[in-house]
């Protein structure tokens, strides 16, 4: 295909704003009814934005977003994006965190699960395969830059039903992971 023109956006580390900001995606609470193991009080509340850099969704583009995930919790569990597969298991991902700080749980389809520390600096890679959702631990916006081969797609269908292997939680000394008990 034709070149694209060269281009440029400017990211606001802070509140993952673009500009310029074409493409925004709002997730409430109500978007996650069933993720959490506890009840959703509120689900008008806001959880997370994605803020999507425009460009043709092939295998020869790279794709990127910013998310700002909000803090907060449903029970004991941190607020965290749904979480997915790529559609085409295979296609990798970095996130790369701009500010707030978090945890990156990642899980393979026979439930092999690895956790990653998130925070300004730390670029997190996904490798194929691996199922990735990103959970905010603190107490300010969790903000982190994903690049990701443009045709790697979604699957949500199969966290939506299964979840991840484990669900992390504010403990006595902070957050801990768990056992999911619905897994
Ligand atoms: C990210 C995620 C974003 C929102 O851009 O899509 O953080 O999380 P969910 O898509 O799980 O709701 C990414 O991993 N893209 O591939
Ligand atoms: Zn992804």
């Amino acid at each position: 295909s034709a070149p694209l023109e060269p281009f440029a956006v400017t990211i606001d580390f802070a509140t993952g704003a673009l500009v310029p900001d074409p493409d925004v995606l709002d997730r409430r609470l109500a978007d996650l009814d069933g993720y959490f193991v506890a009840d959703i009080d509120d689900p008008g509340v806001g959880a997370y934005t994605v803020h999507e850099v425009r460009v043709p969704p092939t295998g020869n583009n790279l794709l990127s977003s910013t998310t700002v995930l909000a803090p907060g919790k449903v029970g004991d569990e941190y607020f965290f994006t749904k979480g997915h597969f790529h559609a085409i298991r295979d296609r990798a991902e970095i996130y790369l965190t701009l500010s707030g700080e978090g945890l990156l749980v990642m899980a393979l389809e026979d439930g092999r699960t690895v956790t990653k520390e998130m925070r300004p600096g730390i670029a997190n890679y996904v490798p194929g395969h691996w199922a990735h959702r990103s959970v905010n631990t603190g107490t300010t916006p969790l903000v982190f830059y994903a690049v990701y081969i443009g045709d790697a797609g979604y699957d949500y269908a199969t966290i939506a039903e299964r979840g991840f292997p484990v669900i992390v939680v504010e403990g006595e000394e902070g957050p801990e992971v768990r056992p999911n008990p619905r897994y």
